[in-house]
């Protein structure tokens, strides 16, 4: 790949910071040792014709490498990963494996999670959600409990770090206004294990600077 942009937000209030999806993008080209660009884009931009060429949806992150876009974050550290053996075996059966565990991060332990994160992040003084908010803790604990008996006594979903284990390290951080992972010690390590990597530091540490340049003025 010769020439690559990761766009990204300008400025996220707090509650996002760290969250924001440009970050599993930046750690994948990280990991994979790719110099990259990223370009941050104001809401005006991300509702523009142009933009939405480029990303459907009008979000982050969009990648852009030889001229090519591409868009939804799990399809781009795919598409890093395709091309790196940082992040994807070389074996047939373990790249295999290693794309489920990015659906399973995505489509299986995600969605519980993002319920529980909407609910107690952007709905949490009203009443629907606390009464439904211990039902969801409940449907995220079950997947956390299913994650933490397969990551018992090992270090990664598969035999070693893989692009999987970026996915489901972002996903999980998620719950961080919780104690929902730090209940499970096995998952708890295993994200320390995974958010200690240099990779990872460096693309938390360029996300926020981002967010510090891009803070609004206090009135
Ligand atoms: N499924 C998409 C979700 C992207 C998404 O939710 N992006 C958020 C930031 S994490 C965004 O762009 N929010 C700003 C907006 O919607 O204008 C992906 O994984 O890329």
């Amino acid at each position: 790949m010769d020439k690559i942009t990761v766009t990204g937000l300008p400025w996220a209030p707090p509650f996002a910071q760290g969250l924001v999806r440009d970050l599993r993008v930046r750690w994948a080209l990280e990991e994979a040792g790719l110099p990259y660009e990223v370009r941050l884009i104001d809401g005006g931009e991300r509702s523009s014709h142009e933009y939405r060429q480029k990303h459907p949806f009008g979000m982050v992150p969009a990648f852009e490498a030889d001229g090519r876009w591409l868009f939804e974050s799990g399809a781009i550290v795919h598409h890093i990963a395709a091309d790196s053996e940082a992040l994807m075996p070389p074996d047939r059966h373990d790249r295999a494996n290693t794309v489920a565990w990015m659906f399973a991060a995505l489509n299986t332990v995600d969605p519980p999670i993002q319920n529980l994160f909407a609910m107690d992040l952007q709905h949490g003084e009203e009443q629907w959600a606390k009464l439904r908010r211990p039902a969801a803790v409940d449907a995220v604990k079950v997947r956390l409990g299913a994650l933490s008996a397969w990551l018992d006594g090992r270090d990664y979903l598969v035999d070693r770090f893989t692009a999987a284990d970026v996915l489901m390290t972002t996903v999980l951080k998620f719950l961080r206004h919780t104690a929902l992972v730090t209940e499970f010690p096995v998952l708890d390590a295993y994200v320390k294990r995974c958010e200690a990597r240099p990779a990872f530091q460096k693309a938390l540490r360029d996300q926020m600077a981002d967010y510090a340049r891009g803070a609004p003025v206090a009135a």
